[in-house]
C-alpha cells in the first residue's frame, strides 16, 4: 500500500502537539520544584515560549532522531532543550539593547510584557534551565553520549556559535561587509543551533563517524539556507509581515546579490542538505520534508 509523502506539515501536525505537552509538562515540574513566589518568572517563560513559534529546532532533532532509529519520546527532553534556548534568544535578540522589537510569536515581546528585567531574567531563566532538562535524557542514552551532546549543545549555544553569532552582528559596521563576513556571522548566529539539533541524536545515537558526517553536512547546508530564507522573505514585499524600520543598516543575502540569485543559492544549499542523506527505508523522508520547506517557506 502506498504511503503519503511526509511533508513539513504533516510532520509538524504528528509532532507539534506533543512537544507542546512536553514543553508545558517542564514549566509545570519547575513550579512543582520551585517556591510559588517565583511563578510570575515561570509565567514569563511560558509566554515566550508559546505562540505563534514553528517549532522547527525540535522538529529538526526528531527528524534527526528518526533517521538515526531514536523512539520520539526518548529524544523530548534535548528537542524541549534546544526550544528553550532558542526562546531565549529571541527574547534577549528582541530587547531595546539589540534589535528593539515590540512583536514576537504574534504577540507583544517579553519586554513589552512584562518589562526589560524580567524578560533579561526569563531569557536567562530558559537558557540555564535547558542544560538541566539535557540530563533528563540520562535514563535512555549512556552517559557519555549525554555528556558529548551538552558539550555539543553548549559550544554551539556559545561564543563559537548564537553568542558569538550574535556579538559580531550587532558589534560590526553592516555599511561595509563583504558577503563572507556575512555568511560568517549567519552561520553562527543561525546555522549553529540548527546543526546542534540535527547533530545531538547522532551523537545519543552512537551513530558511526559516516553518518554524524551526513548530519553534519545536512545541517550546515540548511543552517545558512534557513538565514537565507529569512533574508528573502524579509526582503520580498508580497510576502510576510514586514518587520518595520530597522534601527541600523543591516547587510542582507539579497542586498550581496539580489532576491533571483538569493532564491537560487537558497536552493542549491537546500539541494545540498538532501543529497547529504542516505535514507534507508524512508527514515530520512523528515528530515527531507524540512529542507524542502526551508527552500519554500513563507513564513
Ligand atoms: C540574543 C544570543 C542572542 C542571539 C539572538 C535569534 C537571534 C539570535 C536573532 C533573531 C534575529 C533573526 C530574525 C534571525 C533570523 C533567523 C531566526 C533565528 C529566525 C527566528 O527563528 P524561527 O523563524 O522562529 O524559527 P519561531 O518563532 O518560528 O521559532
Amino acid at each position: 500500500m502506498s504511503r503519503d509523502k511526509v511533508t513539513f506539515q504533516s510532520y509538524s501536525d504528528a509532532r507539534v502537539p506533543a512537544i507542546n505537552r512536553y514543553l508545558k509538562e517542564t514549566i509545570l515540574q519547575t513550579s512543582s520544584l520551585v517556591s510559588a513566589r517565583f511563578t510570575p518568572l515561570l509565567d514569563a517563560m511560558e509566554y515566550s515560549l508559546f505562540g505563534e513559534g514553528k517549532r522547527l529546532r525540535p522538529l529538526l532533532m526528531c527528524a534527526s532522531a528518526d533517521y538515526v532509529g531514536i523512539p520520539f519520546e526518548k529524544i523530548l527532553p534535548a528537542a524541549c532543550a534546544i526550544e528553550y534556548i532558542h526562546t531565549y534568544s529571541l527574547v534577549h535578540d528582541d530587547l531595546p539593547a539589540m534589535d528593539n522589537d515590540d512583536f514576537r510569536r504574534g504577540k507583544p515581546s517579553s519586554h513589552k510584557k512584562y518589562g526589560e528585567a524580567t524578560a533579561i531574567l526569563a531569557g536567562d531563566a530558559l537558557l540555564t534551565e535547558a542544560f538541566a532538562r539535557i540530563f533528563y535524557l540520562l535514563p535512555h542514552f549512556p552517559h557519555e553520549r549525554v555528556l558529548k551532546a551538552a558539550q555539543v549543545l553548549g559550544s554551539y549555544a556559545g561564543v563559537g556559535g548564537l553568542v558569538g553569532g550574535q556579538f559580531l552582528d550587532i558589534s560590526v559596521d553592516h555599511t561595509n561587509m563583504t558577503l563572507p563576513e556575512l555568511e560568517f556571522i549567519h552561520i553562527h548566529k543561525t546555522g549553529a543551533l540548527i546543526l546542534s539539533s540535527v547533530l545531538m541524536p547522532g551523537i545519543l545515537s552512537g551513530a558511526d563517524e559516516k553518518r554524524v558526517k551526513q548530519l553534519r553536512r545536512y545541517g550546515e547546508a540548511i543552517g545558512l539556507a534557513f538565514q537565507i530564507s529569512d533574508d528573502v522573505l524579509d526582503s520580498d514585499p508580497h510576502q510576510r509581515y514586514s518587520r518595520g524600520p530597522r534601527s541600523k543598516p543591516r547587510a542582507s543575502y539579497s542586498q550581496f546579490m539580489g532576491l533571483s540569485e538569493s532564491r537560487e543559492r537558497l536552493a542549491q544549499l537546500i539541494r545540498t542538505g538532501i543529497d547529504a542523506l542516505e535514507s534507508a527505508g524512508g527514515s530520512g523522508e523528515p528530515l527531507i520534508a524540512i529542507a524542502e520547506f526551508i527552500g519554500t517557506r513563507k513564513a
